[in-house]
């Protein structure tokens, strides 16, 4: 009888180690499906980045990113940290890819593998209607305000010299921007879509002329050489969108339909038609 038990209970954890590694592969094969991917953002940056009178992350890169996971099949989280710190997380790790309206750069494409264009921009200035600047040599002497990490901010930095300006760096750009309205800072380097779109929301800056500097494009970053499966997915995607009129949609709804944007918008908002 005893033996008998014994055997039984030797059958028993056969039976149980089989179903036990049975179910530990199933769920080791659920894992590697249901990756989500660890995507950073900027804080406020719109019309790319930022909150709707409901408190909704909202966007054309939130609604490019949503649009792009559900046609490639991937999940993915949003992590809205700032540009500066979006950047930091990508190179240690913490996140996978960034969107936030990042530009194609030359030096970030040695360190970054960027997906393909899909939207365009450039770097101008913002300034107080008052305040009689014109041009870049206006800023003599004064101080101007930049983005912590972004391409603007760089710009400012490869002109300041020539122009004789000093900078004051931000981790916001909307707190970037409200230092121009109070007068603490002459002038803000920013990227002509986002500082059109804010001056189309209210914003009490103008642009005070036509050019745009370093012009280029907006991209999803990752790491060089890692997460090549997400940026091929991210580029796929992004064309799919592009062929089945999606991508339009989005754009328009933030852009070409809003009628503030064209009618308040300086000259230079023609750059994006
Ligand atoms: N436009 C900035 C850059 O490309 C990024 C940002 O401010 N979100 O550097």
């Amino acid at each position: 009888m005893k033996k008998i038990f014994k055997l039984l209970v030797i059958c028993m954890s056969f039976i149980f180690a089989f179903t036990g590694c049975g179910k530990e592969k199933q769920s080791g094969e659920n894992f590697a499906e249901e990756k989500i991917y660890k995507i950073a953002t900027d804080t406020t940056y719109a019309p790319f980045e930022f909150e709707n009178d409901k408190g909704e992350l909202v966007g054309i890169d939130m609604e490019l990113l949503k649009e792009i996971a559900a046609d490639q099949g991937f999940k993915y989280e949003v992590n809205v940290v700032g540009f500066a710190a979006a950047l930091t997380a990508l190179e240690t790790g913490e996140a996978d890819g960034i969107i936030a309206g990042m530009s194609i750069t030359e030096p970030r494409k040695e360190k970054y593998d960027m997906s393909s264009p899909y939207f365009d921009t450039g770097v101008t200035i913002g300034v107080r209607a008052d305040s009689g600047i014109k041009s870049f040599e206006d800023l003599r002497g004064k101080k101007v305000a930049g983005k912590v990490g972004t391409a603007a901010c760089r710009f400012a930095e490869s002109i300041s010299e020539k122009y004789g300006f000093e900078i004051v760096q931000f981790e916001e750009s909307s707190t970037m921007f409200q230092d121009v309205v109070y007068g603490n800072t002459a002038a803000c380097f920013e990227d002509y879509p986002v500082l059109g779109y804010e001056i189309s929301r209210g914003l009490d800056l103008i642009i005070p002329f036509e050019e745009v500097a370093e012009p280029t494009f907006y991209g999803f970053a990752v790491m060089k050489g890692e997460n090549k499966e997400l940026l091929d997915m991210f580029n796929k995607g992004l064309a799919n969108l592009k062929a089945n009129g999606k991508y339009d949609e989005i754009i328009n709804r933030y852009i070409k339909n809003n009628f503030g944007y064209l009618k308040r918008g300086a000259v230079f908002l023609q750059h994006l038609f």
